[in-house]
């Protein structure tokens, strides 16, 4: 087992590795950037290195910096939380080339479910259910392309495969706008990602977004821990996710499950990862691989009792994998609000000093944050300050205890999106269960309607 871990990341997910990695007696070190000098994950770290100013270009993201910090306070192992280098291959191949443990997969694993046109291929192989579509990256030849889109049926999506998370994707609904669509596709990727390959899927006009939480070791043993119901999005970002999904036949998720353990098999998945369906007219269909912990980790967690941080670092220690599938509990249902650092309906972000800070508590009620009262919220960063994740052995008594938990919550000298929560949870559609991607959005247009905002 490791004796010292260094921390590559920031805010509630710095928090949550440093937690782990205490209760497992590694020492811990914080690497921060000169806003985050005062968090209190860099007061309770063992050690502390700053590793440059707040632009994340020049903090979080800088390879060489925490690279280096890694080297001068001795530490064994980096643990990326998520975003920033956490589905970096190339930063996970020059901390192994360092002499560190990478706390992740392989950088040849990040690498090929980056493309996401080699990760469909992986998936199809392995059994995994996805998206009718181009197969591979598209041709140059025009009539080609024509040919393809026709065959799979309009409405079709162009989707960029060094792309990911929403980011350079298109819908065509008519074969006369397909053509300048892919060619402006593949300019922005170019751009954006540094490939223009792109590739073409069915589009599925009203799905949910569930998600399977797998933990693979390094002798190709691998589990599926459940799924989550990641559907309450506004534009790419989460707000509410939830586990189990309501009303998914529980031998379909078994089944699709096995699939995704098979996988990891196949591609010698180490670590945790995720992997994101479609769920539509009673169907999976894979669209992405993470191979990172998620901000949502935890609604997995409360649901099965499994520590997801610490399997990670056992299995990066060389550890087997003791969990056998059959002895995975799946008991009652975990809700998580993310807390933002905004405004409730502009979504406008709302960094600042927070002068009153009172976290919820009760029967099944779990927060993750790093902030206290005094905290600056420093604006460089994501705007998610904390999460508050409400268990139950219903979904209805999980929802109604996070209502009563939002309800206590005091938050003063910055604003935050806990009114948002409170309207979605009273939501009689939301209450039913089941709702698919676009439910927030056409939501908060009724809603924006109502407090006399204009339609977009
Ligand atoms: C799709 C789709 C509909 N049909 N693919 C968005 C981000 C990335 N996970 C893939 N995404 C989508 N891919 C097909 N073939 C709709 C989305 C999508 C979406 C998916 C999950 C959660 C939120 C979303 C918001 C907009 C679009």
């Amino acid at each position: 087992m490791f004796g010292k871990i260094l921390i590559a990341n920031r805010g509630e997910i710095a928090l949550r590795i440093l937690r782990a990695c205490r209760a497992l007696n590694i020492k811990t070190v914080a690497a921060h950037s000169t806003a985050d000098a005062d968090a209190m994950y860099v007061k309770l770290a063992d050690e502390s290195v700053c590793i440059g100013p707040a632009p994340s270009a020049q903090s979080y993201l800088n390879i060489p910096a925490l690279i280096s910090a890694a080297e001068v306070t001795d530490a064994e192992a980096i643990h990326p939380g998520y975003g920033f280098l956490s589905e970096n291959a190339d930063f996970a191949d020059r901390v192994e080339k360092s002499g560190f443990a990478f706390i992740g997969p392989r950088g040849d694993t990040i690498r090929l479910m980056g493309d996401k046109v080699n990760a469909k291929q992986a998936m199809i192989a392995a059994g995994v259910p996805c998206v009718p579509g181009s197969g591979d990256a598209l041709p140059d030849d025009p009539k080609e392309i024509q040919r393809i889109a026709r065959e799979i049926g309009y409405p079709v999506i162009i989707k960029a495969s060094a792309g990911g998370g929403g980011r350079g994707m298109r819908v065509v609904r008519t074969e006369a706008a397909l053509l300048n669509l892919v060619n402006t596709t593949k300019t922005e990727a170019k751009a954006a990602f540094g490939s223009d390959k792109v590739y073409l899927e069915k589009f599925l006009e009203n799905p949910r977004h569930i998600e399977i939480q797998v933990l693979s070791d390094n002798f190709q043993n691998a589990v599926y821990l459940g799924e989550r119901d990641c559907s309450m999005q506004r534009r790419n970002q989460k707000i509410i996710e939830e586990c189990p999904a309501t009303g998914i036949p529980r031998r379909q998720i078994e089944r699709l499950g096995s699939r995704c353990v098979e996988a990891c098999k196949r591609i010698g998945y180490r670590g945790a990862g995720t992997f994101e369906f479609l769920y539509e007219n009673g169907q999976f269909y894979f669209i992405e691989m993470n191979t990172r912990v998620q901000v949502e980790h935890p609604v997995t967690e409360l649901v099965t009792g499994i520590d997801i941080i610490t399997e990670q670092i056992r299995i990066a220690a060389g550890e087997r994998l003791q969990l056998r599938q059959k002895d995975i509990p799946t008991l009652g249902h975990a809700v998580e609000c993310r807390i933002n650092a905004e405004n409730p309906f502009n979504f406008r972000p709302s960094p600042g000093r927070v002068k009153r800070w009172v976290m919820p508590g009760g029967p099944g009620i779990r927060v993750d944050s790093h902030v206290f009262a005094d905290y600056t919220v420093p604006p460089y960063y994501d705007s998610m300050i904390g999460k508050i994740i409400a268990f139950g052995p219903t979904r209805e008594t999980a929802i109604d205890r996070m209502r009563v938990a939002l309800s206590e919550t005091v938050v003063e000298g910055i604003e935050t999106n806990i009114p948002l929560h409170l309207r979605i949870l009273g939501d009689n559609q939301f209450r039913t269960g089941g709702t698919s991607i676009h439910y927030l959005e056409k939501r908060l247009e009724d809603w924006s309607e109502i407090s006399g905002g204009k339609k977009k």
